[in-house]
């Protein structure tokens, strides 16, 4: 009787406080630039995978569906997996998120990490970090953050990555609004818009030659736990990421009304007092990072401000992991 083997993981997704837009040439979905990010624990990803000799093809679900590029990477991802245990045994996956897919909460970076963590499990693969994290990345340049908890650092190597701890929630327990402005999928993903940008805007080299300085003082505001230096830095980064998006050709306009209207309110709570500061993705939400205690009335502001539909709050959160392994 052939085996059938399954297990399940949990992975939250993170916010990049330092982004990540653009590839460097050639295989592999190697970031142009590193990334500096907190993992959001109040937001999850569950993923199931069950290795069935019987399946002639990998089934895969996101939310009960999936569209074809989703399930092409899973397959690329499962074809790494199933290489490394000698097992060919095509796979059910039933990956769920309990926050909005596809609107700028990161669902691919959560997904992917689940999923190779599951994978992994399934088939009785002892992998080390760095190798799980290189999997990951294959399926999408922000899911190895989602391997760590708290704060991680993804830095380019050589002709790799590699991905590492910074800090743990404990350590400095940052709280995270989110304020969501417009539900339902974004119009551009970000693979294709972040090649776009590569091609057609006249900002991405000095988004690419500004890069390494802003990781830098990222990590150090982290390292210091300087949250002023940190706000002004991520708030920066942030928009001159969404200026190489808005001067892509086609343009890459992922605000909507709501999105700027947040971003002015934490503006103003940070001018009169408040330790809170904004990041927003490829999609129309807005992150507002806040320090211990502040989550309270960030939250009650973003929530009475107009074009926003509805708040969400989350602590930092844990690493990536395996519920149940085994059949
Ligand atoms: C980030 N984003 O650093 C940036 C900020 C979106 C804006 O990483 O092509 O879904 O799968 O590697 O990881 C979204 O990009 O892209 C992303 P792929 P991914 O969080």
């Amino acid at each position: 009787m052939p085996e059938i083997l399954a297990a399940t993981a949990v992975a939250h997704p993170n916010v990049a406080l330092i982004k990540y837009w653009g590839k460097r040439p050639g295989p592999g979905n190697l970031p142009a630039t590193g990334s500096l990010s907190i993992v959001l624990g109040g937001l999850a990803t569950t993923t199931t995978v069950t290795f069935d000799p019987a399946l002639a093809a990998d089934e895969v679900s996101v939310n009960g569906a999936a569209d074809a590029d989703t399930a092409q990477r899973v397959s690329a991802c499962l074809d790494e997996l199933r290489g490394l245990a000698g097992n060919p045994a095509r796979a059910r996956v039933d990956s769920r998120n309990d926050f909005p897919t596809g609107a700028g909460l990161a669902s691919s970076a959560s997904g992917f990490a689940a999923l190779v963590v599951a994978g992994a499990g399934a088939l009785g693969l002892r992998l080390p970090e760095a190798r799980l994290a290189d999997l990951a990345r294959r399926g999408s340049g922000s899911a190895p953050r989602s391997l760590y908890g708290g704060f991680a650092l993804l830095r380019n190597a050589g002709d790799g990555t590699t991905c590492e701890p910074v800090a743990d929630p404990a350590d400095w327990p940052l709280e995270v609004v989110v304020a969501v402005t417009t539900r339902g999928p974004k119009p551009v993903g970000s693979r294709n818009g972040m090649a776009q940008s590569e091609l057609t805007s006249p900002y991405y080299p000095a988004w690419i030659a500004t890069h390494p300085a802003d990781l830098d003082a990222g990590l150090a505001a982290v390292r210091g736990r300087d949250f002023a230096a940190l706000a002004e830095l991520a708030e920066h980064n942030c928009l001159k990421m969404h200026a190489v998006m808005m001067t892509t050709r086609p343009p890459l306009i992922y605000w909507s009304p709501g999105t700027l209207a947040a971003l002015q309110a934490v503006r103003e709570l940070r001018a009169g007092g408040v330790p809170v500061f904004f990041t927003i993705d490829a999609g129309p939400q807005v992150k507002a990072v806040c320090l211990p205690g502040a989550a309270d009335r960030v939250a009650a502001a973003l929530a009475a401000t107009s074009g926003v539909i509805d708040v969400l709050r989350s602590p930092l959160g844990g690493a990536a992991r395996l519920l149940s392994p085994g059949a």
